[in-house]
């Protein structure tokens, strides 16, 4: 290779060598250490391309960490960062890798062998959390043990330049083609340097190497990314024909939804892409429908399996309208959603398979190893609960569960609503404790009643005078009969609810309410049909579900 350098005239005093210094050598190792960091995810991110997704290491070792992050971080992160808190993770993730990468380009100045020691660690870290996954076969390992070995060789390739007896730099200069001295010597100046303990850096030899490191990490996570879609079901289930249900939900009522009139009440139905979502898993469990199961195990008559043809040809289906909720809702949160739901009637699909009357639990579990339990007897006797197929007019949607899952109205989703659900073990609650139960949640959770003010937004100032405050509020299965609002130290006053649609959904209310200017203090509290008055007494979320009255400060000018 020829390299033509136009020599700048020289800078009075400027001497090869300069600029060469330990700072810069050191930057220089931390950044071969992230690139070979880079290489090494990228050609991990490949490999799981072939064995499946969930073996990457950043999955397998973020999916490490939710397992092993206390509760109440993982709360911090749920109310925090909402469905957006496994963005946060990998994120998180990465920045601990990149941490980590600085440091082992930085011992691999010193030593190599102990910069590729801390990969090889970093590597059979990932592998151990991928195979120790529920879904992590043997070939788990393959992704965390390809991207070490990258990884490793990368680091040494970009470690070279770096780490080069001073004498060898000048080889070139010997033996190269004769050429004008002054602009070798400038080359050296600009591209490498001597420090003070002999070694030189070749500059170029480094920028020459993090090209090709970096070419390669990007061509890599681009193949990961086009392999990895193969796994996507996206296409089967588009593909799929929801059946038509036996029993429609019943017809609303007229006006039904407050949120056709008032402005900024959260709408009666939860588009599918705004529903709420919380789970553990960060990459999406994919099954596809022709692999799918359903297998019943434990005090049924015998053990059974359905495929979701078998769940899917049923002549017993049904559409019901259910408010879901999950126990990590704060007191005014927004995890909540409604949704028409399709599914397998559960009571009648449990008896058919003759569920034993000792069961008290039933143990769901998911695909990626989730395990919710949730109580046999509210399986078998809740109206409505169901195996749902269908979300709001199609399949479940992949993040909500595709394609089958479980809902039972008036329970909160962690012990009633497992998703990408494949088999229902029937057990006892002193057999088994359930992943949340495990983690000191309440084993049995029934939906606390809940009022949220949608509008006006906390802190909001608007103009002083007549002004609709609305919201929702739910007590699933029992139903809302009363809603009321309180402005400063007033009265409670009653709101206008919304026609009852059905016990398991929430409901609309609006009070009007004429706001004198200056700060107000409003505050709302719902009461069940069967007559509980909401609480002012605050819980937090854990471990049973937050209650207290939802509170706002808001500023009439
Ligand atoms: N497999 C699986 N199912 C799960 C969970 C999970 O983490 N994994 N989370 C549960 C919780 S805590 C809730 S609140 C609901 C949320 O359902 P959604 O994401 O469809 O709103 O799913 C439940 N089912
Ligand atoms: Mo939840």
């Amino acid at each position: 290779m020829t390299i033509s350098v136009q020599a700048p005239a020289p800078v009075p005093g400027a001497a090869p060598g300069q600029g060469g210094g330990r700072g810069s050598r050191r930057a220089l190792g931390a950044l071969a250490g992230l690139l070979a960091a880079a290489v090494a995810l990228g050609a991990a991110e490949l490999v799981a391309g072939v064995v499946g997704p969930a073996s990457s290491p950043v999955v397998a070792v973020g999916d490490a960490a939710i397992t092993l992050t206390p509760e109440w971080l993982k709360q911090f992160a749920i109310s925090t960062f909402g469905a957006n808190d496994k963005v946060a993770l990998v994120a998180g993730t990465l920045m601990v890798i990149a941490l980590y990468a600085l440091a082992v380009g930085l011992l691999g100045l010193r030593s190599p062998r102990l910069g590729v020691l801390g990969i090889a660690l970093f590597g059979g870290i990932g592998a151990v959390a991928a195979l120790t996954r529920p879904e992590g076969g043997p070939l788990a390992a393959l992704p965390s043990v390809a991207g070490a070995a990258a990884g490793a060789v990368a680091l040494l390739a970009l470690l070279a330049p770096l780490t080069r007896p001073a004498t060898s730099t000048a080889e070139p200069a010997r033996n190269g083609p004769p050429g004008d001295e002054r602009v070798i010597d400038r080359m050296r100046g600009m591209l490498g340097s001597v420090d003070r303990k002999g070694t030189a850096i070749d500059r170029r030899g480094f920028f020459l190497t993090s090209g090709v490191a970096l070419g390669a990490a990007a061509v890599a996570g681009g193949g990961a990314r086009l392999l990895q879609r193969r796994f996507a079901v996206a296409q089967a289930r588009d593909d799929l024909v929801l059946p038509v249900p036996a029993s429609r939900a019943p017809a609303l009522p007229a006006g039904a939804d407050l949120a056709e009139t008032i402005d900024g009440v959260t709408p009666l139905f939860s588009a599918n892409r705004d529903f709420y979502r919380v789970d553990t898993a960060i990459v999406v469990p994919q099954v596809r429908p022709a692999d799918y199961r359903l297998s019943l195990t434990g005090m049924f008559d015998s053990a059974r399996s359905f495929t979701l043809a078998d769940l899917y040809g049923r002549a017993d289906l049904i559409e019901r309208d259910i408010t879901l909720t999950c126990v990590s809702n704060e007191v005014g949160g927004t995890l909540a959603g409604t949704a028409r739901w399709i599914g397998v009637p559960l009571g009648a699909f449990l008896r058919e398979n003759g569920v034993g009357p000792g069961s008290t639990q039933l143990v769901c579990r998911s695909v990626d190893g989730m395990t919710i339990g949730a109580p046999t007897r509210s399986a078998l006797d809740v109206g409505d609960a169901m195996l749902a197929i269908g979300m709001n007019g199609e399949p479940l949607p992949v993040e909500h569960g595709f394609p089958v899952r479980m809902i039972i109205p008036g329970l909160y989703g962690y012990v009633s609503a497992c998703k990408w659900l494949t088999r229902i073990e029937a057990t006892t609650f002193e057999a088994y404790d359930a992943y949340w139960v495990e983690r000191g949640w309440a084993a049995d959770g029934p939906i606390k009643i809940a009022a949220r003010i949608d509008t006006p937004a906390p802190l909001r100032a608007f103009p002083a005078g007549r002004r609709a405050v609305a919201g929702v509020a739910w007590a699933q299965t029992r139903g809302i009969s009363r809603v009321e609002v309180q402005v400063d130290d007033g009265d409670w006053i009653d709101a206008e609810l919304a026609p009852e649609v059905d016990a398991d959904l929430w409901r609309q209310w609006v009070l009007r309410h004429d706001f004198a200017a200056g700060r107000h203090t409003v505050s709302v509290r719902a009461t069940s049909s069967d007559g509980e008055v909401q609480t002012d007494t605050r819980a937090d979320p854990f471990p049973a579900g937050a209650s207290g009255r939802h509170t706002i400060q808001v500023d009439a000018r």
